[in-house]
């Protein structure tokens, strides 16, 4: 007979965050999510992306200096210590999104990043985000910029799998999530539990046909990501009106099984709470998706060998 593996999460959704709020009063707010996740019975509490300021991708800036506030050069910092000490305290262990500025002897690179930290506050993982979406130039036609792909570097990290909590755990960070390839490598480690911070304005400037379906494409591709890959799924928003742009929220875990367990219900700071059998993933990774037995990976090289869509050639 299988043994139930539990696992407690909270998905701490966070409401809007002002340009001019500091570290110290997100971390407070965090700190407040982190003592009700606990409080709630979680094992685990996830925070979404870029979780200690305002959505900063969305301003152009020429000053390397202006943007550099938004980063973190050392994790716990000195604004973020009081989580690190909390969590051991409460011995509840934590997901964190972050901008990460490594500085290697005057040579910096800059990433968005998320964390796994354990009930002992030691990092026991680390993702940096490989899909990064939007631009890199000012573009003064959108309502708001998409300036990912001018502040960070593609992630040099991979998709890692870590034990940790009891089973497998996986992370990869908002736009991540719409392409099967995020969830498949973590799914080939076996992993049984993916963390998705997110921060998706309703509003997409390039396709506004696409903005009454925002909240549909985020349940479609992560029910399906869970499903697919057997793994129980935790979506985690910066939801709400933040600085003039409307983000969504409907922070979710799924179960292996695609199906919905629990979903935030605001677009403020809400917790969503689910008890998690691990356990769960087997019956799916024994049979429908038992890789080893139906994977056929030499029919898909295309999918490594090739970035864009070519078209076949026409038949003459
Ligand atoms: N932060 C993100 O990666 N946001 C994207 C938006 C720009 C589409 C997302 O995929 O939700």
């Amino acid at each position: 007979m299988t043994m139930a593996r539990m696992l407690t999460v909270a998905a701490a959704q966070l409401g809007p965050i002002a340009r001019t709020d500091s570290k110290a009063s997100v971390v407070k707010r965090l700190l407040a999510l982190m003592r009700e996740a606990k409080a709630l019975g979680a094992d685990v509490v996830a925070y979404p992306e870029l979780a200690l300021t305002s959505f900063f991708p969305r301003w152009y800036f020429e000053d390397q200096a202006q943007i550099d506030q938004f980063f973190e050069t050392e994790m716990p910092s000195p604004e973020t210590q009081a989580l690190f000490d909390e969590a051991k305290r409460l011995s509840i262990g934590f997901h964190l999104g972050y901008a990460e500025l490594v500085d290697n002897a005057g040579s910096k690179r800059r990433f968005n990043t998320a964390i796994l930290v354990n009930q002992q506050a030691e990092i026991i993982h680390r993702y940096r985000k490989i899909h990064l979406p939007g631009h890199d130039q000012h573009e003064p036609w959108r309502a708001f910029q998409h300036l990912e792909k001018r502040y960070f570097e593609v992630g040099d990290l991979g998709f890692g799998v870590v034990n940790a909590f009891g089973g497998l755990m996986g992370v990869c960070i908002c736009n991540d999530r719409r392409w099967p390839e995020s969830y498949r490598v973590m799914g080939l480690q076996g992993v049984e539990m993916i963390f998705i911070g997110y921060n998706t304005p309703v509003h997409n400037p390039p396709a506004p046909e696409h903005d009454a379906l925002s909240n549909f494409h985020n349940r479609l591709v992560m029910q399906a990501g869970a499903y697919q890959n057997a793994s129980w799924v935790l979506g985690v928003a910066k939801a709400g009106l933040e600085e003039g742009v409307m983000q969504i929220g409907q922070s979710q875990i799924i179960a292996p099984s695609g199906e919905l367990v629990a979903q935030c219900s605001t677009l403020g700071d809400e917790l969503c709470v689910a008890r998690c059998d691990l356990d769960l993933c087997l019956s799916y990774k024994q049979t429908t998706f038992n890789f080893e037995r139906h994977r056929q990976p030499e029919q898909y090289r295309l999918i490594v060998e090739r970035r864009g869509a070519q078209l076949p050639l026409q038949n003459t």
